[in-house]
């Protein structure tokens, strides 16, 4: 986890190790690749979820997904058909705010202090973009067991009513119930979610379809999200940083 100097905090999940292998004169096509002579790695996926107990400003938040659309064309003045625009919608309850990624509209989400309690610099409310970094689809039958107990996986987002017993997506004891237990559970009496104690929760996965390259010991493969200020500074907020010490440094020994 790190947090930069423009107030971005980005979560970083670093994949490295050996890869299980199976051995055969042949990979079984489809299911795998050959990573040495007789040896061959399986396809496989890594799900995370990320719990974030959100405090922008106070607990009364929201949480607001942004959709990018080209402008219809009978809406169009111009000619040029390049004009778009985007819409912010208020997720309103645990049950609408089950969401999944989508590329052709640029989504994302932003977490958001709309109430008189926030700090207003300009005309929109104070809010942290959550942005979506490179994940992947669960690929799980929705009725097999792994299916029914990493429902967590099956949305990118969630976001809950603040519950101090309520902490992992995938339940107390993920191997140990037989579905459905974790965030489906935790959603299932769809409270509100405006201008309250929230938790949002990011689901990402990484695909695996093995490489020679990962080969005895692979290399690190990053996946992750940032959280970047929206409207939580009047600017930029890394105008005004002192500069660096090795500069001073510099400045001192040359006599300037
Ligand atoms: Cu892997």
């Amino acid at each position: 986890l790190d947090l930069y100097q423009d107030g971005t905090i980005e979560l970083e999940v670093k994949l490295t190790g050996i890869v299980l292998t199976g051995a055969a004169p042949e990979p079984p096509q489809g299911y795998g690749v050959e990573v040495a002579p007789g040896l061959w790695g399986p396809n496989h996926q890594h799900h995370f979820c990320v719990r974030l107990d959100a405090s922008v400003d106070g607990i009364a938040n929201c949480v607001e997904e942004i959709n990018s659309q080209l402008v219809p064309e009978d809406e169009l003045d111009g000619v040029h058909g390049s004009a778009w625009r985007f819409e912010r919608r208020v997720l309103r309850s645990e049950q609408e705010a089950q969401r999944n990624l989508n590329t052709a509209s640029a989504r994302h989400w932003r977490i958001i202090n709309r109430t008189d309690e926030g700090r207003h610099f300009l005309s929109g409310s104070t809010g942290y973009r959550l942005e979506p970094g490179e994940t992947a689809p669960l690929l799980q039958r929705p009725g097999s067991p792994n299916g029914r107990r990493a429902l967590f996986a099956t949305r990118n987002l969630w976001v809950t009513r603040y519950h101090p017993n309520e902490r992992f997506p995938a339940g107390d004891y993920p191997n140990q119930h037989s579905g459905g237990a974790g965030l489906p559970d935790y959603a299932a009496d769809d409270e509100t979610l405006e201008d309250t104690d929230l938790v949002v929760w990011y689901s990402f996965g990484a695909h695996h379809i093995v490489r020679p390259e990962d080969w005895p010991v692979m290399p690190v493969t990053r996946i992750g999200f940032r959280l970047r200020p929206d409207g939580f500074f009047a600017g930029n907020p890394a105008l005004d940083l002192p500069p660096s010490a090795r500069h001073c440094h510099h400045q001192e020994s040359s006599g300037r």
